[in-house]
């Protein structure tokens, strides 16, 4: 957010501050003032206005320079109300050569899962997708998606949802002891780089948050559903926080990522292209691949569809 227009909100939290005060603090013309507090409230900051001066008295609206105040995290947010996909704008930007961007979006309307499938994303969800610069070999790069699901399973936490993970990348919520689960969020990573390097990493993260289940997929659950509807502006907020901090720290994440797991423990059955695999997930390896315990001993996967089987 431009910076004069930070510091006047910063100004005019805490209590009315007058307009000759604020020209004088900022060292701008009064009408200045006038124009920079208009431009704000259009961007959804409520600003009141009396005899003692302005003063911000609510944020309700959900878009880049409301998501941008207050948070603690390095990203500039790029907000539309509808686009056809997150990741696909977060490309463009990554291509020249942007990072620490958080792309927004209220609607997506032709919003992508893995392996090309369809995302459902309509009004009322969180869909965002943040463009890093990594100095970290392409090997390593799924534990940004490991870090994505363990933000956005905590989030959800906070909020008062049982967040889970399922490998790899599917935040979801438990229903029943079997392992059974309705899917709450979903993660799509994209790379560009040469084998050692990457060039940027683009973790897509689609959460169903103000949204009634009926109108997605079979098998997925909204937050609306566990528990009401969220401010999605703090939602955003916490996510992007918390996903800095993992970024930061990415030996702590597997550990963060097995206290959540409700994929630990599961018979599983796992689709990969050179042929599926069944066993019992015991464990998660340092760079985030699953491993199994199959009837022919000990195996481990990179990626895959997992699918929880119900027990014997
Ligand atoms: C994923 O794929 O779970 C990754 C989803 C990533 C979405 C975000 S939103 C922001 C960014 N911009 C994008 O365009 N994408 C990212 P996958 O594991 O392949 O799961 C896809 C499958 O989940 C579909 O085939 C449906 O069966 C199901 N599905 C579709 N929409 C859903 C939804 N909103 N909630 C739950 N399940 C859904």
């Amino acid at each position: 957010m431009n910076e004069t227009r930070h510091a006047i909100l910063e100004a005019i939290a805490d209590g009315p501050v007058s307009g000759p005060e604020l020209a004088d603090d900022l060292d701008i013309s009064r009408a200045a003032v006038w124009k920079h507090i208009e431009t704000l409230r259009k961007s959804g900051f409520e600003i009141e206005s009396d005899a003692s001066g302005y003063e911000l008295t609510e944020i309700t609206a959900y878009d880049g320079p409301t998501v941008e105040y207050g948070l603690e995290a390095p990203f500039s947010v790029e907000y539309h109300d509808s686009i056809e996909s997150t990741n696909d704008r977060a490309r463009e930007r990554a291509t020249d050569g942007e990072s620490d961007v958080a792309v927004l979006a209220d609607e997506q309307v032709g919003g992508r899962g893995r392996l090309e499938r369809e995302w459902s994303a309509p009004s009322g969800g969180i869909w965002v997708s943040i463009i890093s610069r990594p100095e970290i070999t392409p090997a390593s790069a799924p534990l940004y998606t490991l870090a994505a699901s363990v933000a956005t399973a905590n989030a959800a936490r906070e909020a008062g949802v049982d967040a889970r993970i399922k490998w790899p990348n599917d935040v979801v919520v438990p229903v029943g002891e079997d392992g059974a689960y309705r899917k709450l969020a979903g993660i799509l990573t994209e790379m560009e780089g040469e084998t050692d390097r990457i060039e940027w990493l683009i973790v897509g993260i689609g959460i169903n948050a103000n949204i009634d289940a009926t109108a997605l997929p079979d098998g997925a659950t909204t937050i609306r559903e566990e528990v009401g509807d969220v401010d999605r502006r703090l939602f955003v907020q916490r996510l992007l926080e918390a996903f800095d901090n993992h970024r930061r720290d990415l030996e702590g994440v597997v550990p963060a990522w097995r206290e959540l797991a409700l994929t630990l423990g599961q018979r599983v059955r796992i689709d990969r292209p050179e042929g599926e695999l069944v066993g019992e997930a015991v464990d998660v390896t340092e760079s985030g691949a699953l491993a199994l315990e199959t009837d022919d001993g000990r195996e481990t996967v990179a990626a895959g569809d997992c699918e929880h089987l119900r027990p014997a």
